[in-house]
């Protein structure tokens, strides 16, 4: 049976079996297309039935999460913790608390990672959890009775050799605190279970700007194999937390420009540049919304969600050098692609996890915009994760200049690493095949040299 014919095979398998699910089927059908010339040439994958078992967790755990709001009253949520694969190692991969959240977005991120993370060059299997909680609008003491109430039961599935959560979308600092102090209440045990500490009780320098800074790295390894460079480059961001801010950070320090931002409630484009101050004042200290920022600054433009392009997103819109989509999953559809085209974007750089909708990809990939995919673009995030671990097994802890270096080294790895994968299939350039290629190799050799398990 041809390859293709064996792919849509599994994918309708997916859809049957896991209704419901339209992020993961867009994952998985991405990911195993891309496989085509692997598997053309090498059996060995449908001989060991790999296709059929990578798309399937190891483990999904779903539980109930009640807490006691501020008035007293219970309130439940869903928990998540889909333990997808761990041919390479412990399962590693984030949180989300988000009112989004549901089986398939955990699932998506989960099938994500495993790739990820075998990009990474470490040894970190993958997993994805969360929950469907709105940390917006809650009080601090209603956010650390929700993680208690959380950790109560995920503590059951978690150690620091079997599967290591850490933060995402709605989990900082401050909630990995939460947990990390439930998790050592309840199990009497100080150690590296979770990443994203706090620095003093073992957290990793670098860590909160690992994933912003990982994505800026990457960007300028991918231009400079086409002799360009980040100096000058104005560049539009999308998103205002963790990956945004310090993707921000690091093109000033590259001497680019970033001139935009959004939230879930509009966009901000400041010509003259983000001001990085006030944004991390409205952000990371008060938790505001960027209608906050645009009060301070009366020089930039602010675009609530209602005055949206039909089908895209006004961040797209304004003209850029290179764009770097750090918010959220499908928030760059086919539109805002054919924007970025004509106002002469040169690079995509996915900061978040599948930004991109999967009719912008096809039409991207046709063009001649360089693209950079998520799952090795955003992974400075889950390798500077592993250091933290590296650090809390030795009982050491570095210096931000040393784990900055790691991190960069790691990062112009994992471009290389997709880079030759995608010469050596004879796409140069096209890091989609070259990342899902290499990620998926190391993962799916593995799991034939360990049997069935
Ligand atoms: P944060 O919670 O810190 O920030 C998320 C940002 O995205 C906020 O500005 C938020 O706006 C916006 N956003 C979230 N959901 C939506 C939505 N549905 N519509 C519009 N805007 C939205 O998360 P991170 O910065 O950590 O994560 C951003 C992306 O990067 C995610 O895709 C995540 O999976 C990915 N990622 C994160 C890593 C990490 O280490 N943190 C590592 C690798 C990838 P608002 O505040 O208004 O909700
Ligand atoms: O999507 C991701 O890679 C993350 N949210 C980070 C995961 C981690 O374990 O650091």
């Amino acid at each position: 049976m041809p390859a293709s014919q064996k792919i849509e095979e599994i994918l309708n398998f997916i859809k049957q079996c896991s209704p419901g699910q339209d992020e993961f089927y867009q994952a998985s059908h991405e990911v195993l297309y891309s496989l085509l010339p692997l598997l053309n040439e090498d059996s060995r994958y449908f001989d060991y039935n790999i296709l059929e078992r990578i798309v399937v967790p190891e483990r999904s755990i779903i539980f109930r999460v009640n807490w006691v709001d501020d008035t007293g009253k219970i309130q439940t949520n869903f928990g998540y913790r889909v333990q997808f694969n761990s041919a390479i190692g412990p399962y590693k991969g984030g949180l989300r608390f988000h009112p989004s959240v549901n089986l398939g977005i955990i699932k998506f991120l989960g099938f994500e990672q495993i790739f990820k993370n075998a990009l990474t060059g470490l040894q970190i299997g993958g997993a994805k959890g969360g929950s469907n909680f709105d940390p917006k609008g809650k009080s601090d003491n209603e956010i650390m009775r929700f993680c208690q109430a959380f950790m109560s039961e995920l503590n059951k599935y978690i150690g620091k050799n079997k599967d290591v959560p850490a933060g995402d979308i709605g989990v900082g600092a401050r909630e990995i605190g939460y947990l990390f102090g439930q998790y050592k209440k309840l199990t009497g045990e100080f150690d590296g279970v979770l990443t994203g500490k706090g620095l003093n009780w073992g957290g990793s320098r670098v860590r909160p700007q690992a994933t912003g800074y990982g994505s800026v790295y990457f960007a300028e390894n991918f231009l400079s194999v086409y002799n360009k460079d980040l100096k000058g480059k104005i560049c539009t961001v999308s998103g205002s937390g963790n990956v945004a801010i310090y993707t921000m950070e690091k093109l000033y320090e590259f001497g680019a420009l970033p001139v935009t931002c959004s939230d879930s409630k509009g966009t901000i484009y400041h010509e003259k540049g983000i001001d990085m101050a006030s944004l991390k004042a409205v952000k990371e200290i008060n938790h505001e919304s960027l209608e906050s920022y645009a009060s301070l600054h009366r020089d930039c433009v602010y675009t609530p969600v209602s005055h949206y392009p039909e089908n895209g997103h006004a961040v797209w819109h304004i003209p850029c050098d290179i764009a770097f989509p750090s918010a959220t999953q499908n928030e760059l559809t086919l539109i805002d692609a054919m924007k970025l085209m004509e106002n002469g974007c040169i690079l995509i750089n996915e900061g978040a996890n599948m930004p991109t909708t999967a009719e912008a990809l096809e039409f991207i990939r046709k063009s001649d915009i360089l693209f950079s995919p998520g799952k090795a673009a955003n992974a400075g995030g889950v390798a500077t994760s592993q250091l933290e671990m590296s650090q809390n097994a030795s009982m050491e802890q570095w210096s931000f200049e040393e784990v900055d270096i790691k991190l960069r080294q790691i990062m112009r790895n994992i471009f290389h690493t997709a880079y030759d994968t995608s010469v050596e299939f004879d796409c140069e350039g096209d890091l989609v095949t070259g990342a899902n290629i290499a990620g998926f190799r190391k993962v799916a050799d593995s799991m034939i040299d360990q049997g069935s398990v």
